[in-house]
């Protein structure tokens, strides 16, 4: 009977092993999408605003980098965008406008794309940025990136790869002299450091 036992045993562990694999594939149906930010003072502002990002639902993934004032998070697919930044602002100082790059963006009619977004239900306002469009939303309003980026490619335009932006490191420097106004992230050790956080990798201060 132990013999049957362990079949079991290992009938039990194949299918926890596909759940998880399932889960992974469930959870890899996400797209990368950008933002512009505003309000980082400095790359311990971009650690809070990453952790901020990250603890929202919707989110599985994101990295901001402060000299770029970017921030790349990658989102469910079919996640609300509006309720998504709503949830950051709630909790850290820095405003996000969504960045929607746009292929060959140098020669289209950028006037156009721009009014082809704004006309989107749940816009507020959609501007030119010199690498695409710039858009803000309505408050409450219920907008998926997929829609934008379908309502666009209907106009004629196609959205560029967002993997080209997508920021793989975070990295942040540390001043003993230095107090920011909005993370009150103080230095405590005598000498300046600079450190980089691989993707993914936890890090070594407590603003990390
Ligand atoms: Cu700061």
């Amino acid at each position: 009977m132990r013999w049957l036992a362990v079949i079991a045993g290992i009938a039990v562990l194949g299918g926890v092993a596909m759940a998880q694999k399932q889960e992974r594939q469930q959870k890899a149906k996400a797209t990368i999408v950008a933002f512009v930010v505003d309000g980082m003072h400095c790359d311990n502002c971009a650690v809070n605003l990453t952790r901020a990002l990250k603890s929202v639902g919707g989110i599985q993934d994101a990295s901001v980098s402060f000299k770029e004032k970017r921030a790349v998070v990658k989102l469910d697919e079919k996640a609300n965008l509006v309720s998504a930044i709503e949830q950051v602002h709630k909790t850290v100082p820095y405003r996000l406008a969504l960045l929607l790059p746009i292929e060959n963006w140098a020669n289209v009619d950028r006037g156009k794309a721009v009014k082809t977004v704004k006309e989107v239900k749940g816009v507020l306002e959609a501007k030119e940025h010199e690498q695409g469009i710039l858009v803000t939303f309505q408050p409450k309003a219920s907008v998926r990136y997929q829609d934008l980026i379908a309502t666009l490619s209907r106009a004629g335009f196609k959205s560029s790869d967002h993997q080209k932006l997508n920021i793989h490191q975070t990295s942040h420097q540390h001043r003993n002299d230095h107090q920011c106004e909005c993370c009150e992230e103080g230095e405590k050790s005598a000498q300046p450091r600079h450190h980089q956080h691989e993707r993914g990798e936890s890090g070594c201060c407590s603003g990390c």
